[in-house]
C-alpha cells in the first residue's frame, strides 16, 4: 500500500477499507449512544491484525537511537463519533496495558514510561476514517511538529492536517500532539486502532 511519509506522520493514498468494510464499522459506531468509545475488544483486534501487520508499517526509531518494529494490534479499540460543532482538544494519545477485560492507561511519551522495554507496546496510532469530510470544511485531524526540529509538544504550531476520507487513514506516533477541529458537517466517525512495537 502506497503512504505519504511526513516524519512519523503517514497517510494512505488508497482506502485501506473496502466499502463492505466501512459498512461494518459503521454498524459498529451506529450502536455507540457516547461520542467515545474505547473499549478492550479482542475480537476486533485479532481479526484486524493481520491485515494491519500485511501494511508493512514503518520501523520506528526511538530518541536515544534504538529501532522498534511493528508487532502486533493492541486490543484497545477506539470508535467515535462526532456530530456538528464537536472537537477534540490538543493531546497526545495515552498507551495501554491489558489484562483480560480491564485496561491501564500508562504515562504518554516514549521517555519515563512505566513499561518493560522488551514487551511491545502502544506506539502508534492507526485512525480509519469512515466518512469524507466535504471539500473545504472543518473537522480535519491536526497533526503538530515543528518541520525544523522534528519535534512536537503542547507548544507546537506546525501542524500536518489530515483530512478525513472513507476507507482511508492516518498513521502516527502516540507521542505526537494533535487535535481534531471543530467538524462542520453532520458528522465524522472513525475507528481507531493502536499498534504496538517491540524493540528489536
Ligand atoms: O478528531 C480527530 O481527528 C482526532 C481524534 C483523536 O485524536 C482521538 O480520538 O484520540
Ligand atoms: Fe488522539
Amino acid at each position: 500500500m502506497e503512504m505519504v511519509v511526513e516524519n512519523l506522520v503517514y497517510q494512505s493514498k488508497e482506502p485501506f477499507l473496502s466499502e463492505e468494510e466501512v459498512q461494518r464499522f459503521e454498524e459498529l459506531i451506529g450502536d455507540i449512544e457516547d461520542a467515545v468509545k474505547l473499549e478492550v475488544n479482542h475480537k476486533i483486534a485479532k481479526e484486524w491484525s493481520q491485515r494491519i501487520m500485511d501494511l508493512r508499517l514503518p520501523d520506528w526509531v526511538d530518541p536515544e537511537g534504538y529501532t522498534w518494529t511493528p508487532w502486533g494490534v493492541s486490543p484497545v479499540v477506539h470508535l467515535r463519533r462526532y456530530t456538528q460543532e464537536e472537537y477534540c482538544s490538543k493531546h497526545q494519545d495515552a498507551r495501554y496495558l491489558v489484562e483480560g477485560t480491564q485496561k491501564r492507561a500508562v504515562s504518554a511519551g516514549s521517555t519515563g514510561s512505566p513499561v518493560n522495554l522488551f514487551e511491545p507496546v502502544d506506539q502508534f496510532k492507526l485512525l480509519v476514517y469512515l466518512n469524507d469530510l466535504p471539500e473545504g470544511k472543518s473537522g480535519a485531524t491536526r497533526i503538530y511538529i515543528d518541520p525544523k526540529t522534528g519535534t512536537s509538544g503542547r507548544q507546537t504550531e506546525d501542524f500536518i492536517r489530515i483530512v478525513p476520507r472513507r476507507g482511508h487513514f492516518a498513521y502516527y506516533s502516540l507521542d505526537l500532539w494533535h487535535d481534531g477541529e471543530r467538524v462542520d458537517s453532520p458528522s465524522k466517525r472513525f475507528v481507531g486502532f493502536r499498534v504496538q512495537y517491540k524493540r528489536v
